[in-house]
């Protein structure tokens, strides 16, 4: 009995380590907000944003968050944005990893400052990384003929899909010892 406890104990402890660690809120400019003569280069400094995460953009009414892209960010460009918000508090989930851009809508505001950029990186357990090269499946040898039918299905595995499988089989071991 005191042996099935422990292989409990040592499930949760699995578990827990194994599980990516929750998503984070990021106010952006924190109290300063979404607005003119915040600096946004300096608050997203020593900040790691991950798929998951979400920024929130508080503002006035006076502003808005348009997502852009890397030329219309660099070049302050308005009117063409790939999503726009002005309804004061805006949440946007980062989803793709990759840079990210978002920029003031109104003219000026964009040159005046009110422009960021953030970087997200991808991956279970923030390893920075989910891109994998195209996997290239090689049938076995003397069945060449029928390798347009094989199964590709693990490239498109999402990593929780991966981590779950990877669990079972660590609990199935675990019993079966
Ligand atoms: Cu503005």
């Amino acid at each position: 009995m005191e042996n099935y406890s422990a292989r409990i104990l040592c499930l949760i402890l699995i578990t827990c380590a194994a599980v990516p660690s929750l998503a984070t809120v990021y106010t952006v400019g924190d109290s300063g907000g979404w607005a003119l003569g915040v600096d946004y280069s300096s608050w997203t400094s020593g900040k790691t944003f991950n798929v998951g995460d979400s920024l929130v953009f508080n503002y006035q009414s006076s502003h808005t968050v348009d997502e852009v892209t890397a030329n219309d960010y660099s070049t302050c460009t308005v009117g063409s944005a790939i999503s726009t918000d002005n309804s004061g508090s805006t949440t946007i989930p980062l989803k793709t990893p990759g840079p990210h851009y978002f920029i003031c809508g109104v003219i000026g505001h964009c040159g005046g400052g009110m422009k960021l950029s953030v970087t997200v990186t991808g991956g279970v357990a923030g390893n920075g990384s989910t891109t994998t090269p195209p996997s290239t499946i090689t049938p076995p040898s003397g069945t060449a003929t029928t390798s347009s039918t094989l199964p590709s299905s693990s490239g498109t595995l999402s990593p929780f899909v991966a981590l779950f499988f990877t669990l079972m089989a660590v609990i199935f071991k675990l019993f079966l010892s």
